[in-house]
């Protein structure tokens, strides 16, 4: 343990114990555990200490060379680069880096895009959508009026849980909205962007693609690109881009990027976090290398490798398998009596981490769910490849099955699967 972040630790212990010792277990708990939630990744340790520098003593309100605060010199340069490595990323002409996350970056594009009270489309939560396209609770759902366009929800359907591109139509013809959003955090297959420009042009709508999830992918290689079909793109940069948390704006239409920064400063946000705006250059200057493609490939062929070991252990992936980084497993077809909570506490307990999450459908509400979901980044960045894929896959098996028999058999089979994890993990070490 003799990592820069342990020595940062240990530094840091001198002057709060509290606060240091509770890092200090985190970091252990991540370093012995399987990180299969499809949102978080382990970042470089070069993306991790860019965040704990100085930079986040400074006021920088404004963009590069027009601040409302002197001594900003450094942070425009930063965020310039920041900029432009976003811009070489996706192949677009205009970038936002500064909000200071997803949810974030969707709110400013809402309000530059649309008045309060306009109608927007986009997919429900439950069905794989996201809090800020739509929910009642969320600003998105209480300022705006989403519309939700299906899935083809048929058990019989070829194409079951997947977008129904025909009825995304058919809801644009009847609402009209002024954005169309696709992009999703619980959606395994590709997004056809063309064909959702097709609908968002049919009814004069503008077409948001929020690529959280799948950035790294696009960037990658391994997604089709949103651009030239997307009229604005958003995303996180923690997921599968491996940056620190944050948010990102993406354009090719100038008057569009005017609207865009005007929205997120001063229109959303106030100072910009610069030293996590140099965390997220350092971030796309790792994205922007040959390695990261491989990356990206491996991520996808590590989830078909795990979807498929699932299938063979009696799990049903929805919509039939996986294009991306996730998987939405249906746990009703190995046994009725499994639900998401159950095994997502489960397979806590044996070191292995994921969420519970509804699948399309689901009879179950959101705090028990019939599903979990599951996600290949984080273990892609620790090395693991398709063959440890099986490896993980027996190892669910045999937590979801031992605690289908009981309190006993589930304690016995927790220990010994949380051993092999453990021994799984210390294989293929988690950068820091
Ligand atoms: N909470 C994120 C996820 O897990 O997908 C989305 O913001």
């Amino acid at each position: 343990m003799d990592s820069l972040s342990s020595q940062i630790i240990d530094q840091l212990r001198r002057s709060d114990r509290a606060i240091a010792d509770l890092i200090a277990k985190e970091a252990e708990r991540q370093e012995t555990t399987l990180e299969l939630i499809a949102s978080e990744n382990h970042v470089s340790p070069a993306v991790m200490h860019a965040m704990g520098t100085c930079l986040t003593n400074k006021y920088a309100e404004g963009y590069p060379g027009a601040r409302y605060y002197g001594g900003c010199v450094y942070h425009d340069q930063i965020e310039t680069i920041a900029r432009d490595r976003a811009k070489q990323m996706f192949g677009c002409r205009f970038a936002n880096v500064q909000p200071h996350s997803g949810a974030q970056a969707n709110a400013a594009v809402f309000m530059a895009l649309m008045e309060p009270g306009s109608t927007f489309a986009s997919l429900v939560l439950k069905d794989g959508g996201h809090l800020s396209h739509g929910m009642k609770i969320n600003f998105s759902g209480t300022y705006y009026k989403p519309v939700h366009y299906p899935l083809h929800y048929g058990v019989d359907h070829p194409r079951r849980e997947q977008i129904d591109y025909d009825a995304v139509k058919a809801i644009c013809r009847e609402h009209k909205p002024k954005v169309l959003m696709c992009g999703y955090s619980a959606y395994p297959r590709v997004i056809d962007f063309k064909k959702f420009r097709e609908a968002a042009d049919e009814c004069g709508a503008l077409l948001v693609a929020d690529v959280a999830h799948i950035a790294g992918l696009i960037v990658g290689g391994a997604h089709p690109s949103p651009f030239p079909h997307a009229h604005v793109v958003t995303t996180t940069t923690h997921k599968t881009l491996r940056g620190p948390r944050g948010g990102l704006i993406l354009t090719d239409d100038e008057e569009l990027a005017k609207k865009i920064d005007k929205a997120v400063f001063p229109g959303m946000q106030g100072g910009p976090l610069m030293h996590v705006i140099a965390s997220k250059a350092v971030a796309f200057g790792e994205c922007l290398q040959d390695s990261f493609k491989a990356y990206a490939a491996q991520v996808v062929t590590n989830a078909r490798a795990l979807a498929g070991a699932l299938v063979e252990r009696r799990y049903r992936i929805t919509s039939g398998g996986t294009d991306n980084h996730l998987m939405l497993v249906d746990l009703r077809t190995r046994s009725d009596k499994l639900t998401g909570a159950d095994a997502e506490k489960w397979l806590e307990a044996a070191g292995i981490i994921c969420n519970k999450n509804g699948i399309p459908d689901d009879p179950r509400p959101p705090r028990v769910t019939s599903g979990v979901r599951l996600g290949t980044p984080a273990v892609t960045t620790r090395g693991l490849r398709e063959q440890d894929m099986t490896t993980v896959a027996e190892f669910i098996d045999r937590v979801l099955a031992a605690g289908l028999e009981g309190e006993s058999p589930l304690a016995t089979t927790t220990a010994t699967v949380r051993e092999q994890v453990r021994d799984l993990c210390r294989k293929f070490p988690m950068p820091h």
